[in-house]
Order: C-alpha cells, then structure tokens, then sequence
C-alpha cells in the first residue's frame, strides 16, 4: 500500500513538472503585448517594480520554504524512534519580534519603490523636449499648446476607442499616432462603462470611467537625458543627437498593440487598439493629413459632388463614386461615422473613417491587414472591409453597428416582413469597400 502511493504521488509531480514545462514553453517575453520587453520611461519603472516584487516575495518563498521542508524532513518521524514528544513551546518573543521586523523592512523595501513609482507616473513631467512649441513642425498652435505636452483625449466605447487630440483640432479612432520620445498627456473618459488603457509596453493600465476623467502620461521611448545617462555615450553634441536620432529610429519607431483591460461586455476581449509611433516629422504630416481629410472621388470638392448626389446621382459614376454614394445613401454610414471634409458625413456613434484606409486594422484591432513588417495588405483590407460590414455581429458580438434583429445593415422598411428587408447587396458592399480603402 505505502508503495503504490508512493510510486502515484511522483508520478503526479512528474506530470506536473511536464504540464509546467509545457506550459511555460509556450511563452515567449518578447511579443507585441509583452510587458517585459519595454519601451519608454513609464513600462520600464512599472517592470522594475515588477521585478523588484519578485526578488523580495521569491526570497520569502524561498526562506519560508526552506524552513518548512528542514522541519519536515529533520523532525520526521524515523523508524524504532522512541524519543520522547519534544517540549511544546508557546510562543517565542524572540522569533516573533524578530519575523515581525523582517517582515516589516521587507515591506519598506517594497512600498518606497512603490510609492516613488506611483508619484513619478502620476505627474506628466512637461521638459523642455516634451513642449510641443518645441518638436512639433506643423501648422501654427495656440500660444497655450506651444507650453503644453501632446494632450490625447481617450474615450472609451463599448467596443473601441476614440482618440482626440484638442489642441491639434483632429480625432481618430483605435490607432493613434505619437510622437518618439516625447511625454504626452492622456485624458481618460468613458461614455458607457468602465474600460481599461493598457498598451503594454509602454504604459499601463488606468481605467476609463463614465462622467470622470482620469489622467496618465506614456512616453514610447527615453528622452535625450535619460538616454545619454543610460548610454554613458559622450562625443560631441552634435554626434550625441544623430546617435539619439538612431536610437528612436531603430528601437522605437514601430506599430504597437494594446487592450482594454477592463471586462466591458461582450466583445471586450476583441476590443484592441494600436499605437504608431513616429518621428516630429511623420507625425506633423500625419496631423495635416488627418486635419485635410478627403475630398470626393476623383478629386472633386464636396458641393459640387452633392449637388450631383442630390439632382442626379446616375451621373457620378466608377467604382468609388459608386461607393460613395452607398455611404451617403442606402448603407446610412454617416448617421454613425464621421469622415473630415465630407460636410455630410458626422455621425459620432462609431469611429471616425478619416483615413480609415491608411490604418493596419479596423474593427477596433480585431482584424488586421498588415504583414509581419507591418505593411498593409491590399487586398486582406478588402476582405476585412466586406466581412466587416457583411456580418459586423459575427466579427464582434453584440457591436453596436449591427442593426436591429440581427438583419444587418441596410434598409429595414418592415422587419416583420423579408420582402421590405433590403440588405445591402454583394455589389453594394464590394463598392464601399473599394471607397473605404480610398480613405488615404
Ligand atoms: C448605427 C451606427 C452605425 C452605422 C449605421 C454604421 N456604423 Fe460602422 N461602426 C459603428 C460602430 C459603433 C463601430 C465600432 C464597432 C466596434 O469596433 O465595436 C463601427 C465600426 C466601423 C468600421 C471599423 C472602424 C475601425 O477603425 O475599427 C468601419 C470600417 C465601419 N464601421 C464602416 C461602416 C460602413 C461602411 C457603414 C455603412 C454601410 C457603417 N459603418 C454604418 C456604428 C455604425
Ligand atoms: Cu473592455
């Protein structure tokens, strides 16, 4: 009997040692969410007090531990032992004052860290290099904005992410654009639930919560300072700044993801956004670019294309007018999505479109159409486009896009009656996704 249970119980940490090899196998630290992989200021504070954590919980483990299997094994019952039950002692002022203040500077090692880190992700610094009169080289700003950081406004939705930045007069949705390097200021707001800002690695996480604003700062990236002392680098100013410049290039600039991290409804797990992050020239043509938005297929200014809408739409014709007037007419886009320059187009219930066909994902980074080098892909756009607006509720369950008993977009003149359904057609979404992708 004592052997059979004997031979079952390693057996059993056998098999758990396989299940934790197998299990852990399976991690990689260094992907595109990882928090041990970080980039900036913000995430890499957070890991080393991460780390800091583990050191001090592993050492108690480890100290715990050790005394508890030496008094199992020292104290075991042995064979033919016939010593006598050892004295039972009551508590020992000695052990007790002495776990006591262990414990108590274990955790002074943990909370002045702590406390240090809270304060320093609390306050977004605004350095010289941070102030936007300094770095950005777009238009003209405000006197105030030239003194301030970057400020990005980020509003939560069930299920995705607006992006607003008031002092540059633009707004986007599930990807924003940020500057390398720089601090930028978030303002975190909600207008239904509570959701979570969580860009792993580089800052994170603050709740979005209705009718309050909350605040953080992320920053992809050192700044000079922080680089040069970290990089003990020293030359001439000059070479010091092209070396820096090299640093943000290679090491920063890139295409990040993040998530809601705070359970939101049924489609919070596909509720992902991303974060381009550029050097002080791409993001100031970013900006103009949003800023302008479109005009009407082929060039043609708005009034002139609605006038021909209005009188006689057999007139506009090719692919993307085609499109076009699917958005503005039967697919009733623009009741929920607002396109910059499209004097008609300012529904604010979904996302803003502007440049929609610029961003490597849509559906709020549940459906990607870029490559491993983060290139889009034509025709995997496409695809996203139709799927996206052929069965939104399969993509994303229960995303307010979809329309009323499930019978999707388009016309619904009668519910009750599957005659006077009038579902937009393939042709009709194979249009406007072409006019989607034109959105550049
Ligand atoms: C009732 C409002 C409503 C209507 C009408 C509507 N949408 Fe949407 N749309 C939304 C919402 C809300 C989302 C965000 C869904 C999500 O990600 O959870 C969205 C998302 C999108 C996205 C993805 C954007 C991104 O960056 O993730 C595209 C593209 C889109 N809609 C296109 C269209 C087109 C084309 C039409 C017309 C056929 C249309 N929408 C009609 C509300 C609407
Ligand atoms: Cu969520």
């Amino acid at each position: 009997m004592k052997k059979i249970t004997h031979g079952f119980s390693r057996l059993l940490s056998l098999s758990f040692a396989l299940l934790a090899l197998v299990a852990f196998g399976g991690c990689d630290l260094n992907t595109k969410m990882s928090t041990f992989d970080v980039k900036g200021p913000i995430a890499e504070t957070q890991l080393d007090l991460f780390m800091l954590t583990v050191w001090v919980t592993g050492f108690i483990f480890l100290v715990v531990g050790g005394v508890y299997v030496f008094a199992v094994i020292k104290f075991r019952e042995k064979p033919n032992d016939n010593s006598p039950m050892p004295s039972q002692g009551h508590g020992n002022p000695l052990v007790e004052i002495g776990l006591i203040g262990a414990s108590v500077l274990l955790l002074v090692i943990i909370a002045v860290p702590t406390l240090q880190a809270i304060w320093y992700t609390h306050d977004t610094p605004l350095n010289e290099q941070s102030k936007l009169g300094n770095w950005y080289t777009g238009d003209e700003l405000s006197e105030d904005a030239e003194e301030e950081v970057l400020v990005i406004r980020v509003i939560g939705y069930q299920w995705w992410w607006e992006f607003e930045y008031p002092q540059l007069g633009i707004n986007t949705a599930n990807e924003m654009v940020i500057p390398a390097g720089k601090a930028v200021h978030l303002e975190l707001r909600s207008v239904d639930v509570i959701h979570s800002f969580w860009l792993p690695r580089i800052a994170g996480k603050v709740d979005l919560i209705p009718g309050r604003a909350n605040a953080m700062w992320i920053q992809a990236g050192d700044n000079f300072e922080r680089w040069a002392e970290k990089t003990g680098a020293d030359g001439s100013e000059l070479a010091l700044q092209a070396a820096y410049n090299t640093y943000l290039e290679e090491e920063i600039h890139d295409y990040y993801y993040g998530q809601c991290a705070e359970y939101c409804g049924d489609s919070h797990a596909r509720m992902l956004f991303r974060a381009t992050v550029v050097g002080d020239d791409e993001f100031a043509e970013w900006v103009k670019s949003e800023a302008e938005g479109h005009t009407a297929p082929e060039g043609k200014p708005w009034d002139e294309w609605y006038k021909a809408y209005d009188s006689n739409p057999d007139s506009l014709t090719g692919d993307l007018n085609e499109g076009a007037k699917v958005f503005m007419g039967r697919g009733k886009c623009i009741a929920c999505h607002s396109v910059e320059g499209n004097p008609r187009a300012l529904g604010v219930a979904g996302p803003n479109l502007t440049n929609v066909g610029e961003r490597l994902s849509i559906a709020a980074g549940w459906l990607n159409h870029h490559d491993e080098e983060d290139v889009l892909q034509a025709d995997k756009q496409y695809e996203n486009f139709v799927k996206w607006i052929k069965e939104t509720d399969v993509v994303k369950p229960g995303n307010l896009m979809w329309k009323s008993n499930g019978n999707g977009i388009g016309e619904l003149l009668d519910p009750e009656d599957p005659d006077k359904i009038k579902l937009l057609t393939d042709e009709e979404i194979h249009y406007l996704a072409l006019y989607l992708q034109s959105l550049k």
